[in-house]
């Protein structure tokens, strides 16, 4: 099934003469509106005009998460403020967040894409679609929401937290469709497990999982515990949230990039050279219709590979493999992205502590688990009056994290020089979670 059967099975020939236009478009657009592009097109000795094939492409600079953080909050867009009807941001303490905008026509193609993936997963109006992404800031419960609405599914914008209720109204409500992390879906399921409700009797076919990795083991045990079938899709809130890559119920091998509004290329994260079709690399995407926050080779972070093969779904798009490994030190904390520099500029606000700390992720049950060990300085061991000092800077570390980088942590203070230090690194990462 298809949302937009001309768009989404157009011959590879006529779609890559709709995407060289459509680069071209961009680029001369970003030139001449922002800065930034004007400084790194010229700095690389490139003008728009020089691309003419796709294959110029790779003449053109990358572009990584520094400089959106470099130009908080509004320096890449490439509209007035008073065309942006929507701002959506990452996690972050200020200017290590990064800032998205949308404007009337970006909302509308994202939410065309949203659709165009609920459908790739069989859903059509007559489905009730339960939301557990977050509303918010974050991209994901809003571009999940639309897209759903857009198909004329019915939504329940039930949000991420409080599984009690999630569970009464997925027994309520009769939800044919469930959005969420896939390991959201496994603690739904323990808690229900708990409440004594059989998950297979609930009127759920199909689950729709993003966000976080999510292995063919965890697909896998998701649709033995509810019967119904796991399904995975991919974005990223900079280049515009949910609705990037999806996973059709026709091929169940990859997620189909949308070919005719991104263009994705392989690199090697060291070298930066693109990989030949079916290599595995850092996915790099450049945005084709874009018009308040276009991007021009972003470098992802993700790494996986580009299927080429034609998918017995009938869509001409390529498809990533399932996403499982970064090139970079990005931590996906229950959905949420956490840079271990943004845990070290929460720390760093904090009077007290010292600059070395270790992140400890582990699973409890279904989800994911943060703890923080950070050294308290000399001058506050020694002088430290009471323990409840000590506490209160406990307390403060674990409100920040929430305030800032949305994630809770449990946080551990110790003694000066009891943790390794590796030198020119202020922390260390321990992964304990099995992917
Ligand atoms: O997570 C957008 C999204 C929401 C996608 C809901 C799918 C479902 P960000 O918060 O910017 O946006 O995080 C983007 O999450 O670069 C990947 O590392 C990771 N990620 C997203 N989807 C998948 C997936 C949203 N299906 C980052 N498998 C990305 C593996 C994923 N990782």
């Amino acid at each position: 099934m298809f949302y937009n059967e001309e768009f989404e099975t157009l011959p590879r020939e006529a779609l890559q003469a709709m995407q060289i236009k459509r680069l071209q478009q961009v680029l001369q657009r970003v030139y001449h509106t922002v800065g930034h592009y004007k400084k790194s097109l010229d700095a690389a000795g490139v003008k728009p005009d020089d691309i003419k094939s796709l294959t110029d492409l790779r003449k053109l600079p990358f572009m990584t998460r520094s400089d959106l953080q470099n130009n908080y909050p509004f320096g890449l867009f490439a509209v007035p403020m008073s065309s942006v009807v929507r701002l959506h941001a990452s996690a972050g303490t200020s200017g290590r967040s990064t800032v998205f905008g949308y404007t009337k026509r970006d909302v509308d193609t994202w939410s065309e894409l949203m659709a165009r993936s609920l459908v790739a997963a069989g859903l059509t109006k007559n489905d009730i679609v339960h939301n557990a992404f977050g509303y918010g800031l974050f991209t994901t419960g809003l571009g999940m929401h639309f897209g759903a609405e857009k198909i004329g599914a019915s939504v329940i914008p039930m949000s991420g937290g409080n599984s009690k209720r999630q569970i009464m109204i997925l027994q309520d409500f009769g939800p044919t469709a469930i959005c969420c992390t896939p390991s959201y879906a496994l603690h739904l399921a323990e808690q229900g497990g708990v409440l004594g409700v059989d998950m297979k009797a609930l009127k759920l076919r199909v689950g729709i999982f993003g966000a976080e990795p999510c292995s063919q083991q965890v697909c896998d045990e998701i649709e033995k515990i509810y019967g119904i079938t796991a399904l995975n899709f991919y974005g990223l809130s900079e280049v515009m949230g949910p609705g990037i890559g999806m996973e059709c119920l026709e091929g169940r091998n990859g997620m189909h990039i949308f070919e005719d509004h991104f263009l994705v290329e392989t690199i090697d994260p060291q070298t930066g050279e693109v990989l030949p079709e079916g290599a595995e690399g850092e996915l790099v995407f450049t945005t084709l219709t874009k018009e308040a926050f276009p991007l021009v080779r972003y470098r992802s972070g993700d790494i996986s590979r580009l299927i080429t093969d034609p998918c017995r779904c009938g869509r001409s798009h390529i498809k990533i493999e399932r996403i499982v490994k970064r090139s970079d030190d990005m931590l996906i904390i229950r959905g949420v992205n956490v840079f271990p520099a943004q845990v070290e500029a929460v720390l760093t606000d904090i009077e007290g502590l010292e600059p070395h700390y270790q992140i400890i992720v582990d699973k409890s049950g279904a989800l994911d688990s943060l703890e923080l060990q950070v050294e308290v300085s000399e001058k506050t061991f020694s002088e430290s009056g009471s323990v409840k000092e000590l506490q209160n800077i406990e307390r403060r570390i674990i409100k920040d994290m929430k305030d800032y980088l949305g994630v809770s942590a449990r946080v551990k203070l110790v003694e000066p020089n009891t943790l390794q230090h590796t030198p020119g690194q202020a922390a260390k990462v321990i992964d304990k979670r099995r992917i």
